[in-house]
């Protein structure tokens, strides 16, 4: 088992399909090409999309936006190995993810628009929305898997957060309540060795963040999260060991963020520029190129319409968010609660004769 052979205490990291796209046959997981070309098509769409979305904000079409560039695969690898009825819980990092779950991206634009139906998802693709307070999300990922369990639902929850969120009490109260639960979680840290300014290294003193698993006496793993075989194969596993009741796993996803931590940002004041350069020969989505072209899953001409698809579907996308028009003010009252409180609909109607008034 991958997640025996890789514990925190092995000292090692899994990769699967290393950054000159060199492959372990023996570790990788059984995809069908199809599903090899849906993942790189996402991650072409997400890249494109994401790059779009900067533009949008420097333009003053949308607002702050956090570029997701160089960790495409460490939320899609566990995406891919979602079930229909589990649950996505983000923080703010994962569009490839969202995109292969069926988030529409103008749904996704909406949100950093600032359009509040942005966050109002289907809620048969079982996401929850955005988490701005960091970590805060692993608490009500811990309520998901307490309530799946007690309504025997047999869904799992995947749960992401940042090197940053590690540092948190939201986390660890998280990571404590799963082990002692044995809840049926996979938390991956998308350890992108940034916080904002803040290194990895004077986040935490410990070695790894796969490691923090031992403490709460659950799985721990740290993988490589720029390649997208290892990402789908431990979230697999993690998976497979939380549905058949085998409690929760902590996935150290190690990757970094290639662009600025936010469009408010400018990575440049504090962090040297070889650093960037060096990651960026592991970037995930060439790697992936590197892998298709290799195997021959796809032809050059294909994967230059694939760019070209992206391209289209994120113009569209932009088109539909920009002329979504925004939710009225009657909405801030209407979905507060389910219904109304009588103070709430004396302010609702109050706010309503004013209206008329004016
Ligand atoms: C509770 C809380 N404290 C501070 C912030 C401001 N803030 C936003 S993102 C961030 C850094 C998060 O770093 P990390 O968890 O590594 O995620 P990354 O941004 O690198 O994806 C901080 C401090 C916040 N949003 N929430
Ligand atoms: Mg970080």
């Amino acid at each position: 088992m991958l997640l025996d052979d890789y514990n925190p205490l092995s000292g090692r990291m899994l990769t699967i399909l290393d950054q000159d796209a060199n492959l372990n046959e023996i570790l990788m997981p059984q995809l069908d090409s199809a599903v090899v070309e849906k993942a790189f098509r996402t991650m072409v769409l997400s890249r494109v999309a994401d790059d779009k979305a900067v533009i949008l904000q420097r333009q003053g079409r949308m607002g702050t936006y956090p570029p997701n560039k160089g960790q495409e695969a460490a939320s899609l690898g566990p995406a891919m190995t979602m079930g229909d009825r589990d649950w996505f819980v983000w923080g703010f990092r994962e569009l490839a993810g969202l995109l292969w779950r069926g988030l529409p991206l103008e749904q996704y634009y909406l949100g950093w628009m600032g359009n509040e139906y942005g966050n109002h998802y289907d809620p048969d693709l079982r996401i929850t929305p955005t988490s701005i307070p960091v970590a805060s999300q692993y608490t009500y990922a811990v309520g998901l898997a307490y309530a799946s369990r007690y309504q025997k639902e047999n869904t799992v929850i995947f749960a992401f957060t940042g090197d940053g969120g590690t540092s948190e009490g939201d986390f660890h109260e998280s990571l404590n309540a799963a082990g002692v639960f044995n809840l049926p979680i996979v938390f991956i840290v998308q350890n992108n060795q940034w916080a904002i300014s803040l290194p990895r290294s004077e986040q935490t003193a410990s070695d790894t963040i796969a490691q923090k698993a031992i403490a709460y006496g659950i799985r721990g793993i740290q993988v490589d999260g720029n390649d997208i075989l290892a990402m789908y194969a431990a979230s697999e596993e993690a998976a497979e060991v939380a549905r058949n009741g085998g409690g929760p796993t902590l996935i150290e996803a190690y990757t970094y963020r290639l662009g600025n931590h936010t469009t408010s940002d400018d990575a440049r004041r504090y962090r040297v520029e070889e650093e960037a350069k060096e990651w960026e020969a592991r970037d995930p989505l060439n790697r992936m190129l590197k892998y298709v072209r290799s195997r021959e899953i796809l032809s050059e001409k294909k994967i230059e319409s694939v760019w070209e698809w992206a391209k289209t579907l994120v113009e569209e996308a932009a088109h539909k968010a920009e002329t979504t028009p925004p939710p009225s003010l009657d909405d801030v009252f209407r979905h507060t609660y389910e219904s109304m409180t009588s103070n709430l609909k004396e302010q609702f109607d109050d706010m309503k004769k004013r209206e008329e008034s004016q």
